[in-house]
């Protein structure tokens, strides 16, 4: 038997089976989204941009759209619950606390990537649908990830409203800080359960197609003093990138077990939230009450020596306690938020990438140490 030729031309033979353009928005299942969007606009300073609730016909919920460049938050909070919706957010927050129900992700079609997700194995939640106003049409379907969470599937097309069909536009709570605070999504991180990530790495790479980036924490370090393993995927332009972290047996109970703990199972652990001065956006949150980790003086005596030359002096890295880190590729400023909410959960990262697309592995000694004298101070054993 002769073989057959491939006459595909190879731009179609290799297309992405799961294009994505992006993050769409985090969205956030929380007690009291009035509040909640007080303090990502006043703390964080994002710009509430759209609102749905009693007064424009959601008698159920009540959801807060803030922005920040490209980054979107949602959050949302049951008034009265009357259908499977409203039962399900309530039922997260008092199971959950205030965490992210949806990583929701713009796709540029919305039925194809939900037909193939449910293809290769993802549990389709909410089939594809249509939504329509005076500014257009959107497509919106969803499967499950790990534990509560999913992905909203998002085709816009040339959808111009505020955010969706259902939200009225709204005037900021604050100004907003004439200079940004960040500008986009950078990564998004899941907690999984002891033995669950390669499983949830394979999910990603079966069903959107997401490839698995260098960087890892494997069982070396992992047992040495970071008490969990992470392996990152992405999509194939790197927008949209998703580390997952399991806990890993050490000296003490891991970080990841004391949020799977708190929030009841596997979720979304931080969001990294890019900016282009760190400085700025760190000496502003930190002057309106956002409390950060902090790594021993120590940290900033040696950084110079193996990070070399930074946009920031090491002596404002240490005045703010912002880390570095160096690869082949360039180097990166990030620092984490303390847990934003009583329950020791969810939790931000801010970034400043210069050529580096890792996350900072360099810190991973010093930030799992910080974390771990945090959960110190909660009794942890
Ligand atoms: O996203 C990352 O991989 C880095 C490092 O519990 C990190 O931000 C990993 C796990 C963790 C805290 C930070
Ligand atoms: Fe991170």
């Amino acid at each position: 038997m002769t073989e057959t030729l491939d006459h595909t031309p190879s731009t179609a033979r290799e297309a992405d089976p799961f294009p994505v353009k992006g993050m769409d928005a985090v969205v956030f299942a929380v007690g009291n989204a009035k509040q909640a969007a007080h303090y990502y606009s006043t703390a964080f300073g994002m710009k509430l941009v759209a609102y749905s609730g009693p007064e424009n016909g959601s008698r159920e919920t009540a959801s807060y759209v803030l922005t920040n460049g490209a980054a979107r938050f949602v959050f949302t909070s049951v008034i009265k619950a009357s259908t499977d919706w409203g039962r399900f957010v309530d039922a997260h927050v008092v199971e959950h606390g205030d965490g992210v129900i949806d990583l929701a992700i713009e796709v540029p079609d919305a039925r194809a990537a939900y037909a193939h997700a449910v293809a290769q194995g993802a549990t389709g939640l909410v089939e594809p649908y249509e939504l329509k106003d005076e500014h257009g049409t959107v497509v919106l379907a969803a499967i499950a990830t790990y534990g509560q969470t999913r992905h909203t599937l998002v085709e816009r097309a040339d959808y111009t409203g505020p955010y969706l069909p259902g939200y009225t536009a709204a005037a900021p709570i604050v100004e907003p800080p004439a200079k940004r605070t960040f500008q986009a999504i950078d990564h998004c991180v899941g907690n999984v359960e002891l033995g669950k990530m390669n499983e949830w790495v394979t999910f990603y790479n079966d069903v959107m197609g997401f490839t698995n980036m260098k960087e890892f924490v494997g069982d070396d370090i992992a047992t040495e003093y970071s008490a969990l393993m992470s392996k990152v995927v992405a999509d194939g332009t790197k927008k949209v990138k998703f580390p997952i972290n399991e806990p890993a047996i050490a000296k003490k109970k891991s970080q990841i077990d004391e949020y799977l703990e708190f929030y009841n199972g596997p979720g979304v652990q931080h969001i990294a939230l890019a900016t282009n001065d760190i400085v700025a956006t760190v000496r502003a949150m930190r002057a309106a009450g956002v409390e950060f980790l902090s790594v021993p003086d120590a940290y900033y005596d040696t950084l110079g020596e193996w990070v070399g030359d930074t946009r920031v002096p090491i002596d404002e890295l240490r005045e703010l306690k912002i880390l570095a880190d160096r690869d082949e590729d360039g180097y990166l400023l990030q620092i984490f938020t303390k847990p934003v909410q009583d329950r020791p959960t969810v939790f931000f990262e801010m970034i400043e990438r210069h050529g580096s697309m890792g996350f900072g592995k360099g810190n991973f000694k010093a930030l799992f140490e910080a974390i771990e004298r945090e959960q110190d101070k909660r009794g942890n054993l």
